[in-house]
């Protein structure tokens, strides 16, 4: 038997366990085609960007190791990311930073504008994707103090603001002409090594500067703004000025997204438990997915327990349309595209296998207090051919099944990447 006939034999089969136990297959592959990944264009060059070739990456975050052939410009990293994009079933979305703006000369990141991503938006029309967006807020000289937004300094705080600003016209851009709307997500690194003495002053003047960025409005079916929580990052140990409770409070008083990166919390944290109650106050939430070891290391993602009770949390209460899912990850210790590859398949692994149960069956259990065949229903899940349905996906979708992509990513590095000087 040839491996597409295999791969369909075991679908039929799995297709029809499941049906006994009341999971219709088709529907569930129809229903994950509709959920975007928004993934992150960082992982291809170690958020490098194309500002300044030679800065490297500061604001308390960083991509360890020196894997070869990392995307140097935007047509490499362009052209890493088409590659990509074959191996991952389904239409998906590609998030950008401001460092990865085309332009001839250095632009000031308070001056940047539509025109210096116009290549990514024919880039997206060409692909069919829609952009997501963040203002660059680290990594550069009015950064390195630890403080952008929040910074005591009004004129830094402005220049700030003013990138803001800008991101926010750049995201409406793309909103309008990729008709679907760009979430921009801002991030800042604002902060103390130790223990600070005023917590509350630097944490008005980021409300204060995110007032004013705020302060313009956009049609959210253009633009949608999101803000990102962070309770430590390097050299930022002992106070980050842009904590969860700053602003969960804020997105709710703004209605505007709250971002949860799932490594930035207490390590006994967990984001999944955080979005049945985000979600009854807010309208959204953005996920940024990435695998914190011992600290916010932005390791690969891959297929562990918490990254399925996010996908379940999303699935179960129906809010794929509430829940923006982003990846925001960067190992440089590995092939640049594997790494991408791998971390994006599991994120669509975890939503596939969170699909194939029987959610109404198991809420009924709940609520009959029959936690006996809750538990029973939640094991034997896991033991189910949800890798069957999975293979027959990525089949019917033209991308490679099990790990015939890495032959392929392997041909890549050899006859592209190491070229590279
Ligand atoms: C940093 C934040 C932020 C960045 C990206 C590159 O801790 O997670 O989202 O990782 O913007
Ligand atoms: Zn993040």
């Amino acid at each position: 038997m040839n491996k597409i006939s295999q791969i369909e034999k075991a679908y039929e089969i799995a297709r029809k366990r499941y049906e006994e136990i009341g999971v219709d297959t088709e529907a569930v592959m129809q229903r994950l085609e509709r959920i975007p990944v928004s993934i992150h264009c960082w992982q291809g060059d170690d958020v490098g960007g194309f500002e300044n070739p030679d800065a490297g990456l500061s604001g308390g975050i960083q991509a360890t190791g020196n894997y070869p052939g990392k995307a140097k410009n935007v047509g490499e990293l362009r052209a890493d990311i088409n590659k990509m994009l074959t191996y991952i079933p389904g239409k998906h979305r590609l998030s950008l930073h401001a460092i990865y703006l085309e332009s001839s000369k250095k632009v000031p990141r308070n001056e940047i504008r539509p025109e210096h991503f116009k290549g990514w938006v024919d880039w997206a029309k060409e692909q069919k994707v829609g952009l997501d967006f963040n203002p660059t807020l680290f990594s550069h000289p009015f950064a390195d103090d630890g403080f952008t937004l929040s910074h005591k300094d009004p004129g830094i705080r402005r220049f700030w603001i003013e990138h803001c600003l800008c991101t926010r016209e750049i995201g409406a851009y793309f909103g309008k002409e990729l008709g679907t709307p760009c979430v921009n997500n801002i991030w800042i690194p604002d902060g103390y090594k130790d223990i600070p003495v005023d917590r509350f002053a630097p944490r008005k003047r980021l409300m204060e500067s995110l007032d004013e960025v705020l302060s313009v409005r956009y049609d959210k079916k253009y633009l949608m703004d999101a803000v990102e929580s962070k309770l430590f990052g390097i050299g930022s140990e002992s106070y980050v000025v842009g904590s969860h409770e700053f602003y969960m409070l804020y997105a709710m008083k703004k209605n505007i997204l709250l971002t949860l990166d799932t490594g930035h919390f207490h390590p006994t944290e967990t984001v999944s438990n955080k979005l049945s109650s985000a979600l009854l106050f807010l309208d959204g939430v953005l996920l940024h997915v990435s695998r914190p070891v011992r600290w916010d290391s932005d390791h690969v993602v891959i297929l562990e327990n918490e990254l399925v009770e996010i996908a379940q949390e999303i699935l179960r209460n129906g809010f794929e349309n509430r829940v923006y899912i982003g990846l925001d990850f960067f190992d440089a210790s590995v092939n640049r595209l594997a790494a991408w590859i791998i971390g994006t398949r599991n994120m669509l692994k975890a939503l596939m296998y969170a699909l194939l149960e029987p959610t109404d069956r198991m809420k009924e259990y709940e609520n009959t207090q029959d936690y006996t065949a809750r538990l029973a229903m939640l094991e034997e899940l896991k033991s189910m051919p949800w890798n069957a349905v999975w293979d027959y996906y990525c089949l019917k979708h033209n991308v490679p099944v099990g790990y015939d992509w890495l032959y392929d990513v392997k041909e890549y590095e050899k006859d592209v990447l190491l070229k590279r000087s």
